[in-house]
């Protein structure tokens, strides 16, 4: 008996997605627009041990902000078709920029499974990255990929079958201050007795409305909820909370890569830069 899933690559520009995509479905691709936009959306099948995977190409984005069209898009993908397993593809040798969306992906509450890839480049370079360590601090299967050589992606198709599978997805969640988590809480709260919300990840909406989220509040004031959830939201700045919650992804970033990388820094300026 053959299962059907869908898996959903998404990732920053110019990481790889396409040739994983493409190394994935070979010629079984369909290129078409996401609906109402002009956003090219590619969609392919691959069947891998007895399970017909249907890959959706997402389009690439750096955060799951309300910022731009792409990542709006995506993050729609993700939370209203649900997707279930949510590859992203990272370029090895832009870790901490590339990590940020993982960060905005773990807190979506995804089965994840991050597909390492442009190690090639990040050898060459003198990188040493831990797959393993980086697996195990975010809780995250990790598989290496050369996407443009094919290199890796029955590891990763195994990988994502088996996240599939699982019998608990990995709430693996950053707490920040106690001002922001309390009302976290009283939004959820309201959000969790309400079942126009029950589809979306309580505390991932809580989070998008206290951060003043204009597609976040647009889905909120559909409900019946959304006076009662105003009162909360206008306890918290939302520019504060935006750039807290930012500062505390970061800060988690830089502890896993000190953690897991032996970065060659001769190689880096600026923000790649790690603190050791
Ligand atoms: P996308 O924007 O994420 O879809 O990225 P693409 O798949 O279009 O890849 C961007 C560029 O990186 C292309 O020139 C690819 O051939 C190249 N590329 C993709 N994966 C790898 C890799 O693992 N190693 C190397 N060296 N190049 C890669
Ligand atoms: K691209
Ligand atoms: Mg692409």
């Amino acid at each position: 008996m053959t299962e059907k899933i869908t898996v959903a690559l998404a990732g920053n520009p110019n990481v790889g997605k396409t040739s994983i995509f493409n190394a994935i479905t070979g010629s079984k691709q369909h290129v078409g627009n996401w609906p109402g936009v002009t956003v090219e959306r590619k969609i392919g099948k691959r069947v891998y041990n007895d399970v017909m995977m249907e890959i959706v190409d997402l389009p690439g984005t750096y955060s799951l902000t309300a910022y731009s069209l792409d990542e709006i898009i995506a993050r729609d993908f993700i939370i209203e078709e649900k997707p279930d397993v949510v590859v992203q593809v990272i370029d090895a040798t832009n870790l901490e920029r590339n990590l940020y969306l993982t960060t905005q992906l773990m807190e979506l509450g995804v089965r994840l499974v991050i597909a390492l890839n442009m190690t090639d480049l990040a050898l060459a370079k003198g990188d040493n990255i831990d797959e393993k360590k980086m697996q195990e601090f975010l809780e995250v299967p990790v598989v290496s990929t050369i996407g443009s050589k094919g290199n890796g992606i029955e590891g990763l198709l195994e990988a994502a079958i088996d996240e599939l599978h699982k019998t608990r997805v990995t709430e693996n969640v950053f707490t920040y201050d106690d001002q922001i988590e309390e009302n976290v809480e009283k939004l959820r709260a309201v959000l969790e007795s309400d079942p126009y919300f029950a589809h979306y990840p309580s505390r991932w909406f809580s989070l998008k409305l206290l951060e003043g989220d204009e597609n976040i509040i647009k889905k909120a004031k559909e409900s019946n909820s959304y006076s009662e959830i105003q009162k909360i939201m206008n306890q918290t700045d939302a520019e504060i909370l935006e750039a807290k919650v930012a500062d505390q992804r970061y800060k988690t970033i830089q502890t896993m890569l000190r953690q897991v990388c032996n970065i060659n820094t001769s190689h880096l300026s600026g923000s790649d830069m790690v603190d050791r």
